[in-house]
């Protein structure tokens, strides 16, 4: 189905569309993952208001969706797909995706992770009120990190997410199958090559993603109920046409 050269083509471009989005540098990462915040720190924003630390993460949310839209717009073959279908992936692969990065922004150790410039507890996000998300959140991380994939790895496991051919209200589920199959495809070579192939057995499963990002569309539709006017005046374009 592909040659040598094809599948290494393949393989750079995964990986150079991962590297050139990734918004955050995994060094820069590394050298911060002991910076903590201080009780006081936490317990300030503990007792913000719900909407505000609402408004606040949704804005980083998609500070990092938008990077993820563009690791999707550099995959060769998936500006060749429909617009309608780039928009259905895009709606059910960006929280997926945003699940897959913040394993590389998380700190397995203390079970922290990365949060306006400093590493960050669960009890962080108690003002939110939505400790089940956040905990299935953290839950996913931790068992992600376990894995410990390489960059590469990461970059085709984001690749494979988002490409999902049995998704409904696709149009060119084949144009998709196609771009899917040949992903997964230098994605084993990869790993033929590196001897990592039992990572595949071990990859989390897709309903683990899904499950947890229906868990946020459920706890924004409350919060909705709660705040309309905030979620629909302040939340950015971008989130509120992917999850609106
Ligand atoms: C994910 C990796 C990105 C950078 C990034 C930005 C925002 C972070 C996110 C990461 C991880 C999850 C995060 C989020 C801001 C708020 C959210 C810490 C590190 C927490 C878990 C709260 C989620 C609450 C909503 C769903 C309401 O490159």
């Amino acid at each position: 189905m592909l040659s040598a050269t094809e599948l290494e083509l393949l393989m750079q471009n995964v990986v150079f569309a991962h590297q050139e989005t990734c918004q955050f540098r995994q060094e820069n990462l590394q050298i911060l993952r002991w910076e903590t915040f201080t009780p006081e720190e936490m317990q300030s924003l503990q007792q913000k208001p719900m909407d505000q630390m609402w408004e606040r993460c949704v804005c980083h949310i998609t500070d990092a969706i938008q990077y993820i839209v563009e690791f999707a717009k550099r995959l060769s073959g998936f500006m060749d797909l429909n617009p309608n279908d780039q928009i259905v992936l895009l709606k059910a692969g960006a929280m997926e995706l945003l699940l897959i990065r913040m394993s590389r922004a998380f700190n397995w150790y203390n079970s922290t992770v990365f949060f306006e410039g400093k590493y960050a507890q669960l009890e962080l996000f108690h003002s939110l009120g939505c400790h089940d998300l956040i905990s299935s959140m953290f839950e996913f991380c931790q068992s992600l990190c376990a894995l410990n994939l390489s960059e590469h790895e990461m970059a085709f496991f984001s690749a494979m997410t988002l490409l999902d051919p049995s998704l409904h209200w696709l149009q060119e589920r084949h144009k998709v199958d196609t771009l899917y199959r040949k992903i997964h495809l230098a994605f084993r070579n990869l790993l033929q090559r590196t001897h990592r192939e039992f990572i595949l057995t071990k990859l989390p499963e897709k309903e683990k993603l899904s499950s947890i990002c229906q868990l946020h569309l459920e706890k924004l539709n409350i919060f909705r109920q709660m705040y309309p006017s905030i979620a629909w005046e302040r939340f950015p374009p971008l989130y509120k046409e992917l999850f609106i």
